[in-house]
């Protein structure tokens, strides 16, 4: 960390002694962050505050992604992964047999997994009772293995569909063997943006309620903020404050992850000047101030699918604790251009982690360590 007067010198003396001192930072205070030019400055004090919590720990999960399927009655502009119905191309929709298959495959080749990760678009068709089935049948199989899957978005729709509340979704979920949620579909608060983005789609108040609720049945949640495509940075910080808010009330979101817009094959398109690599420092000023505004919640995820491995290496200095895993199959993210790698082996994982000065930490899908790395 610099001293009190180079802080001093850059107009962040007071966020400064606030960050030393463990007092909350305001609405202001984030907005500062983002337009202090000195990205050192900033990414040190977010350094301070994710040691603080973990120390030299950097979190990974042995992990498998399954999305069931791409047809998804919204109609998002950002999203390169949607497709209107099974018979678009390049649609699909994996029965219940493929997915654990699926599992299978991937608990054999990496000898234990210690999460599925399970999300899909929300199909006009699929019920409550094919979820509640599929979770009874990896459970069956896999006792051990928690299961995160379905984002509020998909919560919501499931309960449309099905004509009963979130709640009752939730409950069902949960006992037929949902151990965590991804935090998927939080997309961008600010309700003018939203509804540009995605209008169709659980609206803020929903989303956080939803959240709220799972934490009140003792699931755990994450949470997330795409950004980098038509936002202010003042919406940027309303985002963060109303997870922060959320939070104080329910206390069940374990993660935050910042999600950088990818831009290829998705109806929205930004100039170049400000899209793509270039924006990679943004996306590091993005992980400090969220580290820095959300200090109620515990973990905040470099996702190496999105941010690439590079830049999620850096994102560890600042402010960043977790990797996410070894992923296996994605979509969402390579289907707008990711350039990162499909998959990452456990070990490929740990040197990333150790070769950026870090302690590698293996964890679950509900973020209790387990054994560390060698
Ligand atoms: O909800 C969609 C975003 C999310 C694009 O909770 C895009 O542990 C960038 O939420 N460019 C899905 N992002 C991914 C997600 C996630 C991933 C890993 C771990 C967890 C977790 C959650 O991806 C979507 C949306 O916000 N997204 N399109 C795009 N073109």
């Amino acid at each position: 960390m610099f001293t009190a007067e180079y802080y001093d010198a850059r107009g962040l003396l007071s966020i400064y002694k606030k960050v030393t001192s463990g007092e909350r930072l305001n609405f202001e205070d984030g907005i500062g962050l983002f337009n202090c030019p000195d990205l050192a400055a900033v990414g040190a004090l977010a350094h301070h505050a994710r040691t603080a919590l973990h120390g030299d720990a950097v979190y990974y999960v042995v992990n498998r992604q399954i999305n069931y399927t791409n047809v998804c009655v919204n109609n998002c502009i950002f999203c390169a992964f949607r497709r209107d119905s099974e018979s678009d191309d390049g649609a699909f929709a994996l029965s219940a047999q493929d997915i654990l298959q699926r599992v299978r495959a991937a608990h054999d080749s990496l000898s234990r997994l210690d999460e599925l990760h399970i999300v899909g678009g929300c199909h006009p068709a699929l019920p409550l009772s094919w979820f509640e089935a599929l979770l009874r049948a990896v459970c069956g199989d896999y006792p051990d293995l928690p299961i995160k899957a379905f984002t509020p978005v998909e919560i919501a729709h499931f309960a449309k569909l099905a004509g009963i509340s979130t709640h009752t979704v939730l409950q069902r979920l949960k006992a037929a063997g949902l151990a965590m949620m991804p935090g998927g579909g939080a997309e961008i608060f600010d309700e003018n943006l939203r509804t540009r983005l995605c209008p169709r789609k659980a609206d803020a108040e929903d989303w956080l309620r939803i959240s709220g609720e799972a934490h009140s049945l003792g699931i755990k949640t994450n949470c997330t903020m795409l950004f980098g495509h038509l936002e202010t940075c003042a919406q940027r910080v309303d985002h963060l404050c109303r997870l922060r808010e959320q939070q104080d009330k329910s206390g069940g979101f374990a993660c935050f992850i910042p999600l950088p817009f990818l831009m290829e094959n998705s109806a929205l398109k930004l100039p170049e000047a400000q899209s793509g690599q270039i924006r990679g420092l943004d996306q590091l000023r993005t992980v400090a101030v969220a580290r820095l505004m959300l200090d109620n919640i515990p973990h905040i995820k470099a996702y190496w699918v999105m941010l690439g491995e590079k830049t999620a290496q850096t994102a560890l200095w600042y402010g960043a604790d977790d990797l996410d895993g070894t992923i296996i199959e994605e979509h969402i993210g390579h289907m707008a251009g990711a350039h990162s790698a499909n998959g990452m082996t456990l070990r490929e994982l740990e040197s990333m982690i150790r070769l950026s000065g870090f302690r590698p930490v293996r964890r679950n899908a509900v973020f209790d360590a387990l054994e560390s790395g060698q």
